[in-house]
């Protein structure tokens, strides 16, 4: 069975989406472990109450981003992932780290991109006054949110949204779209090929993808 790792910050909700899927038997991987970068991160707990090996890796007690991507790296390869699949990682790789994972490094990002790369993103949506919002996930390049695409799910923007209102209906549709991208990507239907992704969807995306 394939392997991946999930690197996570927080909440770590895109995490559960992932065991779930595992636990529904709708996604065969082995979650080798969850890493986080910070040592409160909540969604440490979760996994380790769903028996699931945890790690930190934290960035505080690194002397710079070379030497805590060095750290991570070497935590990751201790795992011998197929995958790593960032969710909800909430810090910037240097070069030499994606490059290491080329082709094997997922990122999950709240927004379709490329509008909105970076961070606050749903209040920025807001503020734009886009009518269309949703998520994005890209292999992970050098470049900070310009990864080629894999796949993405849209949502409307209600006039009574506020942040958190949007930034959970965006939420539900990365719950619905992050485990079938990690899905494709273990049954060998999704690859990067000279930087572009190549992708044998088993049938159309689900109706989920617009989501009311
Ligand atoms: N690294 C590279 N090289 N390329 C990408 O595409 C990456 C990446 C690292 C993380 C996730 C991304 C997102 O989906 C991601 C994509 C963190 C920041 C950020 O500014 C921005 C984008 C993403 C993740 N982080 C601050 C930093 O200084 C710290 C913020 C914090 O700790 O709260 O690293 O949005
Ligand atoms: C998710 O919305 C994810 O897309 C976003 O943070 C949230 C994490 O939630 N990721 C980023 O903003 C990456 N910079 P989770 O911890 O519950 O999965």
């Amino acid at each position: 069975m394939k392997k991946i790792v999930i690197l996570i910050s927080g909440r770590g909700s895109n995490m559960e989406a992932l065991l779930a899927a595992v636990a529904r038997e709708e996604l065969s991987v082995e979650v080798a472990a969850v890493i986080s970068n910070r040592p409160d991160a909540k969604g440490l707990v979760t996994a380790a109450a769903q028996g699931v090996p945890t790690a930190v890796v934290d960035h505080k007690t690194h002397a710079g981003r070379e030497a805590f991507d060095a750290a991570l790296a070497a935590c990751i390869d201790g795992y011998t992932p197929d995958l790593v699949v960032l969710a909800g990682f909430m810090r910037i790789l240097t070069e030499g780290f994606v490059r290491h994972y080329e082709g094997r490094l997922l990122n999950i990002h709240p927004s379709l991109l490329p509008a909105f790369p970076g961070l606050h993103t749903h209040q920025r949506a807001l503020e734009e006054g886009v009518r269309i919002h949703g998520c994005t996930v890209h292999f992970v390049t050098p470049a900070l949110d310009h990864g080629p695409v894999v796949v993405q799910a849209a949502v409307p923007v209600c006039d009574s949204d506020d942040e958190a209102a949007l930034a959970a209906r965006v939420l539900a549709q990365e719950h619905i779209v992050y485990p079938l991208a990690v899905r494709w990507f273990v049954e060998g239907r999704l690859r990067l090929v000279d930087g572009r992704v190549m992708l044998n969807a088993e049938r159309a995306l689900p109706a989920a993808l617009v989501s009311p």
